[in-house]
């Protein structure tokens, strides 16, 4: 960082310190991620110089050459890896991916039936915050209050009785596997669409672990940065007959120029994710959070739906006496990285939260097993209990810092900013 620090000390500054907390701190906030050094060199290049309004071979400014080699090699290796027809590289964020999706295949006023963000839907789904409620007439299902997994025969009947144009298929706080098949089944009936949203676990689907919604729903979004570790930034799978529509509807419809540096880094990352190490990876990952999931439940933690299936779990705090606020700010303290979360039929809002929202993504790939997992499980156990004895807490603290320092994370960059 040596142009950095020597013309903005101030930011060079916040930059090397955050290098340091995510090195010092345990990052279990289920939707972050550790991109690898070359993503990051990727993301850094000069290739955030560059207009390329439009698609590879169709640009409407001259010098595209280059980034026309990038995105190519996005689409190609983003088509290989989930075995799609279509890919689009160039969404900003997954609200984008979600957008473009709605823009080309519905109209506004339009019915969707999407996931309650309250049951561990997302934003883009249907909420009223969302340009996604506004737009469109949304009908939301949930989980059964018992098992706490999707109600599969709710969406049945409430697609019979709703007619909605579109079915939007995908969570942001949800630890089970999707039957993405008995989606298909339900939407046919009805003559919808289908969204897959596999933001969360596009990591566990492009490595075979988590079933795959590519040959059975017309579109699938994603994020770029959460499971499947690239940089920041959405992607957009679809049937071809789909396809013209759909990159129409993101550019010229509702995006400027492409992000080429950043889809540099995502061509970068799914070269990264076709490989056999990644695979593994997405493997521990899972393995991690049985494991968490296990030894938070042996510690007298209840999970929601009794466990987890995914990269995530859910922590209900109710029997504590501590709300998620309460609980991601004492964790935090310690070092320990969560978020608060709501869990189905929370009684607090989303301020205050009933839950918090656990994932092993980031731990997995600073290197940390099984053997880690049950340590950081008692560690927060007893963050929680001991909540108000400053010295337990500053205990913690230190067992934090030091299994950190067993599993260095971009130490080539903490050496050099020395
Ligand atoms: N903010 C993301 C998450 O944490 O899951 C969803 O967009």
């Amino acid at each position: 960082m040596s142009y950095l620090m020597k013309f903005d000390p101030e930011v060079a500054n916040a930059i090397r310190q955050e290098t340091r907390r995510q090195n010092e701190t345990l990052e279990m906030i289920a939707s972050e991620n550790f991109v690898s050094e070359a993503v990051l060199e990727a993301q850094g290049c000069v290739m955030t110089n560059k207009y390329a309004e439009g698609y590879p071979g169709r640009r409407y400014y001259g010098g595209c050459d280059f980034v026309d080699v990038v995105e190519s090699l996005a689409i190609e290796r983003a088509k290989k890896l989930f075995g799609a027809e279509h890919a689009n590289v160039q969404p900003h964020a997954g609200v984008q991916a979600n957008m473009a999706v709605y823009f080309s295949a519905i109209r506004p006023g339009d019915t969707i039936l999407g996931m309650n963000l309250a049951h561990g839907g997302h934003l883009s789904h249907g909420s009223s915050a969302s340009f996604s409620g506004k737009l469109y007439r949304v009908v939301f299902y949930g989980v059964d209050p018992k098992t706490e997994t999707i109600d599969y025969d709710e969406v049945e009947s409430l697609a019979k009785v709703q007619r909605p144009k579109l079915i939007v298929v995908g969570t942001s706080a949800y630890p089970r596997t999707i039957d993405y098949q008995r989606f298909r089944t339900i939407a046919d009936g009805v003559g919808a669409l289908i969204l897959a949203d596999i933001a969360h676990i596009g990591g566990l689907v492009a490595a075979g672990l988590h079933p795959s919604p590519v040959p059975l729903c017309e579109f699938v979004t994603m994020t770029t940065h959460k499971t499947l570790r690239g940089p920041r930034g959405g992607l957009i799978l679809c049937k071809q007959p789909f396809a013209q529509a759909l990159d129409t509807s993101l550019f010229p419809g509702m995006q400027g120029g492409p992000l080429m540096h950043i889809i540099a880094a995502k061509a970068v990352a799914l070269k990264e994710a076709l490989t056999d190490e990644f695979k593994t990876y997405q493997d521990q990952i899972l393995k991690n959070a049985r494991t968490l999931a296990d030894a938070l439940m042996a510690d007298g933690f209840r999970l929601v739906s009794g466990g987890t299936d995914t990269h995530l779990m859910l922590v209900d705090l109710t029997a504590w006496d501590i709300t998620g606020k309460e609980a991601q700010e004492v964790l935090d303290r310690t070092g320990i990285t969560v978020n608060k979360n709501t869990i189905p039929f929370d009684k607090r809002g989303a301020q205050l939260t009933s839950g918090i929202r656990i994932g092993t993504p980031a731990l997995t790939t600073r290197g940390m097993k099984e053997p880690e997992m049950k340590k950081i499980a008692g560690l927060i156990a007893c963050v929680l209990k001991n909540r108000h004895d400053e010295r337990r807490l500053e205990e913690v603290r230190r067992e934090v810092r030091s299994l950190c320092g067993q599993f260095p994370l971009y130490a080539q960059r903490l050496v050099k900013d020395r």
